[in-house]
């Protein structure tokens, strides 16, 4: 374990390495108390560095033989590196025999157990824990792995590239070796040894290449993997017609593991997936569980361009593989929604995602660019900031450069890069140099300030109209604020796309001044100076100004419309984006009016008679309907204030959910009425949108049920409960009896554990819904602190100890902040418990108090005592010391 104070690790300190491995052969003597490893390396000298000795990084292993060309050498072992000195000048062979425990292995980091199967993982810095190595991915190496192991209890024996040899070994252990020709960091190194089965198809891609695809699964799961073989192969055509990226290895495979960190990992040719998000069928998952099934197979098969064959240089450029991946999946779930309004309804889902995590995260103690400039442990940069903020500064290069100028950036970045480890800067380059005349390549400079500053800017847009000469005139400005170690930041290239819609619903012409033509309904203007003013003239009527479609800059417009202009917005706009926006913003002005007591506390007839217009609109669809009839949440009121009382929060926006219930009462029978019966399950956005608002009205119906004792709504949701023919309404109908607290809830809790009691992810789902429930007298925190003694329960899953941990920290304010702080004695109780297991997972629940200093009192000095108890644990991790250090500081 990594314990005591690390040093911050800088990225201007960069410097290659001094020796490169070229080829490692690795042989594992597969037992889960004592693995032998025999690592046998090809090494060279980086002749820029003569004379340097060897340091190869290792971690909670055990050392017995170093051999150098065959030969025993002295070593030294020395904070946790091995040091070799007086190496050769010439090529020599390397060999270094180290055991591990993977069976003690919690961490989940590097190799370890999971339901009695060998698995691995290496990003950031498992690799080392495993075998000592230049744990650095600027290092890349062929790889040759045999793995022995018990033959009945590890049937399936696999690693990256090809299978070139298996056999027995004797009558109770066998062997496999497998080949991977791309040379590869060793993140992206994997074994599995594990009693699974597979779900196979053979596909032949546009090169006329067969491939073997393989999903590996525990017996009884595989009538789940049906969605994540197509998701694949739907992938793998995608990545070919969009970019012209074709899969490089003859057999691409997919293993699930129950006891995973993180999403996924995209180890080359042989993915490791958190069962989360490779096991989908109608009856234990969800729509949303199916959609991020997709766009997670997505993104592993998606690495394996970019992160693979282009990988990064240094960790600090982590945001080069994954904002672009994370952009590529998006485009791809985009393009798998088919119409216009699915996309743009994939386009409010991932904004509301970057909202909802990364502007607080910007805003917080954690801030840091898009590619940050120190660390103490990498594993807590795996962040909102460098996934979803770093597809967002892709997405602003594909909109300067257009769609196809973005295909020829990624070809010459593909030719320039294919097989090195490179950073963010090459990869702006390359786009840059692909287009010439482009906006961001007159600004490439300046346009990287997205990577460099960190923070979310503010843009302000006053417009005027001038009746006498027909224009508009649209003054934009730009500000950051200063985050910890940047106190004044340098403008940023914001790309803003917009419009201009007349109050009687036209979508106007828009002709800038000094340009020739008009050039039509939508353009994108360019704000790179902190002030500029836009002209637009043969404007007939006085506009209302429709900015950021499509939010196309990861920025807070502040853009001061009226409530009638929003409503202009919200009936006409072109742009779904924007129509879904200016009911938000209609929304949060009166969820803040109610916060703060100033302003009625019931809601105006207009603003729900324009929800109820878009509610009963029959050119909508109910995928869009349900996220315009959804309240901004807690979290997101949260963000707009100085001084954050989570329970006022939680108050006003349940009365305000309450009005709506009753002030639409008809309109969410009939919703419900068109919509609960969608017949034979499918996950497409048509049918999961009606699912979606028919779910949305159930849960009103029984809320308003509930507060007047009327038991008509609670008892058909009871029904939908027992009938329900796929998970998404079954969750649907048990969530809409939790949520309202019917007296049904308790009886359908125990009828869906019982149901379900064999699978593990229906069970996490039933804590979080118990977790996560809105707040009432105390008894949602109650109950989710009594769940930590069910039978189920552990802290040793990362997913078990998330859907009850995280559901109760993150998701509900109102059950975590207490004014008795009964919540922060919890959480700092269950961040020091997980820190002694597993570090990265205790990291992820330490940022639950990221916000401590903005809570109002008794909050805020209940919050910072127990920030301090963590911090006083004598043997902290460096995961948890840094986030609790930073949140101090
Ligand atoms: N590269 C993976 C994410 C990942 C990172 C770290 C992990 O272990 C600590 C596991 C996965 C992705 O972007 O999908
Ligand atoms: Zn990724």
């Amino acid at each position: 374990m990594r314990e005591g104070t690390a040093p911050l690790i800088r990225r201007e300190d960069y410097t290659a390495p001094a020796f490169w491995i070229r080829t490692v052969d690795l042989t594992f003597d597969l037992d889960p108390a004592k693995t032998l490893v025999i690592n046998k390396m090809a090494v060279e000298r980086n002749p820029d560095q003569p004379g340097a000795s060897l340091r190869l990084d290792g971690e909670d292993i055990n050392l017995t033989r170093v051999l150098v060309d065959g030969e025993p050498v002295s070593f030294r072992v020395e904070n946790q590196q091995l040091v070799l000195d007086n190496l050769p000048d010439q090529p020599f062979a390397l060999e270094i025999r180290t055991t591990c425990a993977p069976g003690k292995n919690t961490q989940l980091s590097g190799l370890y157990t999971s339901g009695g199967g060998f698995f691995t993982q290496c990003e950031a810095l498992g690799f080392r824990r495993i075998t000592y190595f230049l744990d650095r991915p600027d290092v890349m190496s062929v790889y040759k792995v045999t793995l022995k192991a018990d033959k009945l209890k590890y049937p399936v024996l696999l690693s990256n590239g090809n299978l070139v040899e298996q056999g027995a070994i004797d009558a109770d252990r066998h062997y496999a070796v497998w080949e991977d020709p791309h040379p590869k960091p060793c993140y992206l190194f994997a074994l599995v040894a594990a009693d699974l089965v597979s779900r196979e198809q053979r596909v032949r891609t546009r090169l006329g290449k067969e491939h073997l695809l393989q999903i590996f699964v525990r017996a009884g799961d595989l009538d789940k993997t049906e969605h994540a073989m197509q998701s694949l192969m739907a992938s793998i055509s995608w990545d070919e017609i969009r970019f012209g990226l074709s899969l490089d290895l003859e057999r691409f495979m997919i293993v699930a593991v129950s006891d995973f960190n993180m999403g996924a990992m995209e180890n080359k040719g042989l993915n490791i997936f958190n069962t989360k998000f490779v096991l989908a069928n109608p009856a234990t998952a969800t729509d949303v569980d199916f959609g991020n099934v997709e766009s997670v197979v997505a993104h592993e098969y998606f690495h394996n361009w970019t992160g693979n064959r282009v990988t990064c240089r240094d960790w600090f450029q982590l945001s080069l593989k994954e904002g672009l991946t994370v952009f590529r999946d998006q485009q791809f779930s985009q393009d798998m929604a088919g119409s216009a309004s699915a996309r743009a309804v994939k386009r409010i889902e991932d904004v509301r995602t970057l909202r909802q995590l990364q502007f607080p995260e910007d805003a917080g103690p954690m801030a840091h660019p898009v590619r940050p400039d120190s660390y103490m442990a990498i594993d807590n940069f795996y962040t909102a900031t460098v996934y979803e903020k770093g597809a967002e500064v892709v997405r602003m290069m594909h909109t300067l450069v257009g769609e196809a100028g973005f295909a020829e950036g990624m070809k010459l970045y593909f030719q320039r890069h294919d097989g090195h480890a490179v950073t963010c800067d090459d990869f702006a380059q390359a786009i840059a140099d692909a287009n010439p005349e482009s906006e961001l390549t007159k600004r490439l400079d300046q346009f990287k300030h997205w990577y460099t500053q960190a923070g979310t800017p503010r843009v302000q847009a006053r417009g005027s109209y001038s009746a006498e000469h027909k224009t508009y005139t649209l003054h934009l400005s730009q500000n950051c604020a200063p985050t910890a170690g940047q106190p004044a930041k340098l403008p940023f290239v914001i790309p803003v796309a917009m419009g201009l819609v007349a109050h009687d619903g036209r979508n106007l012409n828009l002709h800038l001044e000094g340009e020739a033509l008009p050039i039509g309904t939508d353009t994108v203007l360019v704000l790179s100076e902190p002030e500029q003013t836009f002209t637009f003239v043969h404007v007939p009527v006085e506009p209302v100004p429709s900015l950021l479609r499509g939010f196309s800059a990861p920025v807070v417009l502040q853009a001061e419309l009226g409530d009638d202009a929003l409503f202009t917005l919200l009936t006409h706009d072109k742009d779904p984006f924007n129509r879904w926006e200016a009911a938000q913003r209609l929304a949060l002005r009166r969820l803040l009016q109610a916060v703060s007591g100033h302003g009625p506390a019931e809601l105006d007839p207009r603003f729900i008679q324009a929800l109820r217009g878009v509610l009963r609109n029959a050119e909508l669809d109910a995928a869009f309907k349900e996220l315009v009839l959804t309240l901004p949440s807690e979290a997101y009121v949260a963000e707009q204030l100085d001084t954050v009382d989570p329970q006022r929060i939680h108050t006003a926006r349940e009365s305000l959910k309450l009005q709506l219930a009753k002030a639409l009462h008809e309109d969410w029978i009939w919703a419900w009425e068109q919509h609960n019966d969608c017949g034979a399950y499918s996950p497409d956005p048509v049918s999961s949108g009606r699912r979606a608002l028919a779910n949305l009205a159930l849960s009103m119906l029984c809320l308003d049920g509930a507060t007047r004792h009327n038991p008509i709504w609670t008892g058909k949701a009871f029904q939908r409960f027992k009938d329900a023919n796929n998970m998404t309404d079954r969750l649907g109908a048990l969530g809409a009896l939790v949520n309202s607290h019917a007296d049904l809830a308790p009886d359908a809790l125990s009828r869906f554990h019982e149901q379900f009691r064999d699978e593990p992810l229906v069970i996490d789902k039933w804590f979080t819904l118990q977790a996560a429930a809105p707040e009432k007298d105390g008894k949602v925190f109650a109950r989710a602190k009594a769940l930590m003694q069910h039978p189920d329960f552990t802290l040793r899953t990362p997913n078990r100890a998330r859907s009850l941990l995280m559901a109760l920290c993150q998701m509900n304010p109102a059950a975590f902040h207490r004014p008795d702080a009964a919540g922060y004695v919890f959480w700092a109780d269950r961040v020091i418990e997980i820190d002694s297991i597993n570090p990265q997972l205790a990291a992820r629940l330490a940022r639950a108090l990221d916000h401590w200093r903005r809570l109002a009192e008794p909050y805020r000095t209940a919050a910072r005592e127990a920030l301090g108890r963590v911090m006083a644990k004598p043997d902290l991790s460096d995961d948890v010391r840094e986030i609790v250090t930073r949140a101090l500081q």
